[in-house]
């Protein structure tokens, strides 16, 4: 329950700041402009992050009524596997939606157009290729929905990494992920080897164009918000083993936002986030006002920069790249693979040289006409 929120006035703002923020809500899902697919977010970050927990809890804000679709853990695993949990419509069933005082009825008009979750559950903190190739599949849209993650690793293993990139060449718009949502607990540690793993994925080029191949928003989200001390009022007293101050909160929170700079999350995409969980039950206003205003930056239209750029080469273009790649194969292996350590100047004259040779051969050679 909300033990703490002893203010009247202002659990009252926020309510109607927070009945204000569900209309913006299905306005924008509604806007004609929008893109015909819905968003595809992906949650990524280290088990115990709290991505099961958000999931019950947007799905709690919608609905009114809060069922575990997630499985939530302990947090203390650790693994390198990824299984990956898919929740269409924020995994929300029509069967939830029969209550018309509850909003129900609006969210039933923008149904379709709820954004998609992928959580990508059970990671530690990892940087493998087999893992970088399956992620760039799924965040360019390429692997479809239902498949098993499993029987990829397996492909994997049996076929080495780049199997699957042969295996689904094509990218389907309606799959691609649109926002990355990285998860991060304000109590565990920085799994900089995960971070690794999306930024360098994030970082590709597509390789005519010279621009990101792969261009989601990407978001970072500091979980577990009601455990900082001081002005958790909202929640609950905090007084927990290994709670920290705002001050070091706000230490951690540049700490980790450097690591995603170079791809763009910028200080405008943190989010400080705080869910129902065994804390916090029942109704709390502060958890649905963080969840609303996240919910809205999800389906609002993005930066113009990260519209995905596709890449138009005509034939000739083609043509001329690949004779130009394989000119540089080609002097590359001359004069470095082959280890010669030569200077291209020594190469013109040997070759100078060698037609010379080739040509007094055939000049000494020509046998004089004899006159009969
Ligand atoms: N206090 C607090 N605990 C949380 C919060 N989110 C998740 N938890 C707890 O952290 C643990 C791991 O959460 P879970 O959602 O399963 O993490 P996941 O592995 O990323 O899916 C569970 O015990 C949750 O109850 C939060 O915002 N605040
Ligand atoms: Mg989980």
């Amino acid at each position: 329950m909300n033990e703490g929120s002893g203010n009247q006035l202002q659990d009252v703002d926020v309510e109607e700041e927070n009945a204000a923020l569900f209309d913006k809500i299905i306005k924008l899902l509604k806007r004609s402009d929008r893109k015909k697919n819905a968003e595809v977010i992906m949650l990524i970050g280290r088990i115990g992050a709290g991505k099961s927990a958000l999931i019950n809890t947007i799905q709690k804000v919608l609905t009114g009524e809060y069922y575990p679709i997630a499985q939530m853990g302990s947090g203390k695993a650790q693994s390198v596997t990824l299984d990956l949990e898919r929740h269409d419509n924020c995994g929300i069933s029509l069967e939830h939606l029969e209550d018309e005082d509850r909003r129900h009825t609006k969210i039933k008009e923008i149904f379709p157009k709820l954004p998609h979750i992928v959580d990508c559950a059970g990671l530690g903190d990892v940087d493998s290729p087999q893992l970088r190739e399956i992620l760039e599949l799924l965040i360019g849209g390429f692997i479809p929905p239902d498949t098993n993650i499993g029987s990829l690793e397996k492909q994997q293993k049996e076929n080495g990494v780049g199997c699957l990139s042969k295996l689904f060449p094509t990218a389907n718009p309606a799959w691609m992920v649109t926002k990355v949502v990285f998860m991060q607990s304000c109590r565990d540690q920085i799994p900089k080897n995960l971070i690794e793993c999306l930024t360098g994925i994030l970082k590709i080029t597509d390789y005519y164009t010279c621009k990101r191949k792969y261009t989601p928003e990407v978001f970072l989200l500091l979980t577990k918000y009601d455990l900082v001390e001081g002005h958790t009022v909202h929640f609950s007293n905090t007084n927990d083993e290994g709670s920290m101050t705002l001050e070091e909160f706000g230490i951690f929170e540049d700490n980790i936002a450097q690591e995603f700079n170079i791809v763009g999350a910028l200080k405008a995409n943190r989010i400080r986030w705080a869910s129902y969980s065994d804390r916090i039950q029942g109704d709390n206003q502060y958890i649905e006002n963080i969840a609303l205003k996240f919910l809205k930056r999800m389906v609002q239209p993005g930066p113009p920069s990260h519209k995905p750029s596709k890449p138009v080469v005509g034939v000739s273009t083609t043509i001329q790249l690949f004779i130009f790649r394989i000119g540089n194969k080609l002097k590359r292996f001359f004069l470095q693979d082959v280890h010669l350590n030569i200077s291209p100047a020594l190469v013109v004259l040997l070759i100078v040289f060698a037609v010379v040779i080739a040509m007094l051969y055939k000049l000494l050679s020509v046998k004089p006409e004899v006159k009969t």
